[in-house]
């Protein structure tokens, strides 16, 4: 079939010749029966919400308990990000550096054309124009996706601006705007006749960036990070790119407003890696008498440097695709009241008989469920009910601890930066970084367990920069190089101060030293505190450290031993820190800034003193 005569294509709503000229080639290549340009409308997202309660991709959930929300299981072997599978595909290795895989793009777009040869046959062929961040910036983030999965669009809906809106931004004052092209297939062409799975996929899977082109390759996979482009692939692989050319940074950050009892409003941005915590950050409810936080975004950052010399961060995303596991009223109430409003999608987590969501950590398991594998399942069994990376995918807007400013193109000036990961060894509750540089170098050598966010094995530490090991779309060592040259070249007093936390360190028993959650407001007090210059802090090896006493634990029900433990800087630990820095540096090799090497060295010299 010619492309020409494939329905849809003449129906589309823009002139945009880059636009059209790139739909036409990728229906000629990929032969879909259909294309539908995506609108972004209430009615649109009814129409595809029914039509995968058909397919029997979606069930539907029970109205009086999630309006307007479906339940989704994937194929148990396409549950998470594949990092294995994730290539930055720049013309020289270099950039793409020693923490990236990396293949020629020439090489890799012939593997890849014949991959997606015929692979849209017999389905839809969806068109995305969005935008990615506030619609009425100066300058709008715009991409367009082409994918072949209806519940890539049905997510795309909540994650990000989608449609008509977007695609009238594509056109300006008759100049055509530049776009990120995102090419997304599930890689399952389905043959007349045949039946659909409810997820089809690819066991093969590519999720492929080529940087200079600002251009996005995904196949195989219909899993989140992996399929909705605009989220890990545009807004940190190739945004990060596009930041370090222009003097901007764009990072795996939550952004939060805090107001303290006597009314000042502070905004921090924290970079966690992929679930452990920046959604209950974002979405904290501070146990502290008066405290209050409202949310910006709970997982991307793009950081720019305003008129006035401060550093204002904008959220990209217009939703939530949050780990659901271990979300409930506790935890995290506000994530419980948004995902209750409804017009929310979540997969793999379990599904009760009464047509409600259930997972471990929400509460009592009702004697029956079926589970994210789509089996029988019961209290009694050793399976997980859900997936450990399963997600519930929902609306900025109908979060009640949203911002008012966490729409603003402006974004908000941040005051604070804080770096974490799951540790539960070594690392302090909070330790203040000396300076910018010894702040860059906080986040280089942030450390973590990791997590089911991605496919692997799951609490083995490893080095992961910034929390963007996976998502950092050139060189590593030039990116600590852009933070430390973005730093120098702002105000000194201007500049956020940066900290490093971690809520996840442990006793000897394995218990955690430290509550956590809503009690995470006394280490964002301390913090702010230190930047007004109220609070106490010891002088350590590693960096600053609270007091005990710094540290308000009014109504804390914690014993003394384990607020020390958490506090506590152990030199032996840190000491058998140093060889395992030293090898990740070695790793990133010849980019590395030579003042990350100076402060190992400084580090190691204290710790000897
Ligand atoms: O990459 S996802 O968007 O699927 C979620 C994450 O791992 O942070
Ligand atoms: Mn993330």
């Amino acid at each position: 079939m010619t492309a020409t005569t494939i329905p849809g294509l003449d129906s589309a709503p823009t002139t945009h010749q880059g636009l059209l000229t790139w739909v036409r080639e990728t229906a000629e290549l990929t032969q879909p029966a259909r294309i539908e340009w995506v609108d972004g409308s209430p009615e649109e997202w009814t129409r595809i919400t029914d039509l995968l309660v058909d397919n029997g991709t979606f069930v539907r959930l029970n109205d009086a308990k999630k309006p307007n929300s479906f339940w989704c299981a994937s194929d148990p072997t396409d549950v998470a990000r594949v990092e294995d599978r994730t290539f930055i595909c720049s013309r020289d290795p270099k950039d793409a550096g020693a923490t990236n895989n990396w293949m020629d793009p020439d090489d890799m777009k012939a593997i890849m054309v014949e991959r997606f040869r015929d692979s849209m046959r017999g389905r839809t062929m969806y068109v995305l124009p969005y935008c990615m961040g506030p619609l009425d910036a100066d300058e709008p983030m715009l991409g367009a996706e082409i994918t072949d999965s209806a519940y890539v669009v049905a997510s795309m809906h909540i994650m990000t601006r989608l449609g008509s809106k977007a695609l009238e931004l594509f056109t300006k004052d008759g100049v055509e705007q530049t776009f990120v092209p995102g090419l997304h297939s599930i890689g399952a062409p389905l043959e007349a006749g045949a039946k659909d799975a409810a997820w089809p996929c690819n066991d093969t899977k590519y999720i492929v960036h080529f940087p200079e082109e600002r251009l996005i390759w995904s196949y195989g996979s219909g899993y989140g990070g992996n399929a909705l482009l605009g989220k890990k692939c545009y807004s940190l692989r190739i945004a990060s790119v596009k930041a370090r050319d222009e003097g901007w940074l764009a990072e795996h950050m939550l952004i939060a407003k805090v107001t303290s009892p006597e009314g000042v409003e502070k905004y921090i941005a924290a970079a966690f890696p992929s679930a452990c915590g920046k959604t209950n950050l974002a979405m904290l409810e501070p146990t502290l008498p008066g405290w209050k936080v409202e949310t910006i975004g709970d997982d991307i950052a793009w950081i720019r440097i305003g008129e006035d010399g401060r550093f204002y961060a904008v959220n990209p995303e217009n939703g939530f695709f949050g780990v659901a596991p271990g979300t409930d009223y506790h935890t995290n109430p506000n994530a419980m009241r948004t995902i209750e409003k409804g017009g929310s999608i979540f997969t793999n987590v379990a599904l009760t008989d009464d047509g409600d969501i259930w997972w471990e950590g929400i509460g009592e398991a009702p004697d029956h469920l079926t589970s994210w594998k789509q089996q029988d399942w019961s209290p009694e069994g050793s399976e997980l009910a859900a997936h450990p990376n399963s997600r519930y995918c929902t609306p900025i807007h109908q979060c009640d601890t949203r911002a008012p400013e966490w729409d603003d193109p402006k974004g908000v000036p941040l005051d604070a930066i804080f770096f974490g990961g799951r540790r539960r060894d070594t690392v302090p509750l909070v330790t203040e970084a000396r300076d910018w540089q010894h702040g860059v170098f906080m986040g280089a050598t942030l450390s973590s367990e990791t997590t089911a966010a991605a496919t692997g094995a799951v609490g083995v530490v490893r080095r992961d920069p910034m929390a963007m090991l996976p998502f950092i779309g050139y060189n590593a060592g030039d990116y600590f190089a852009h933070w430390i040259a973005t730093g120098k070249g702002a105000d000194a007093d201007k500049l956020p101060k940066i900290f490093y936390v971690n809520w996840f360190r442990r006793d000897e028993n394995g218990a955690f030293t430290w509550p956590g959650f809503g009690e995470n407001i006394r280490v964002i007090k301390w913090a702010l505190e230190r930047i007004a210059g109220t609070a106490a802090a010891v002088d350590t090896p590693i960096g600053r450290v609270p007091t005990p006493e710094a540290i308000d634990t009014d109504g804390l029900d914690m014993s003394d031993e384990h607020l020390r433990a958490s506090l506590a800087v152990d030199v032996e630990e840190w000491r058998a820190e140093l060889p395992l820095i030293e090898e990740w540096f070695d790793k990133i090799g010849a980019a590395l800034p030579s003042t990350m090497r100076d402060e190992l060295a400084a580090l190691r010299q204290r710790l000897d003193g």
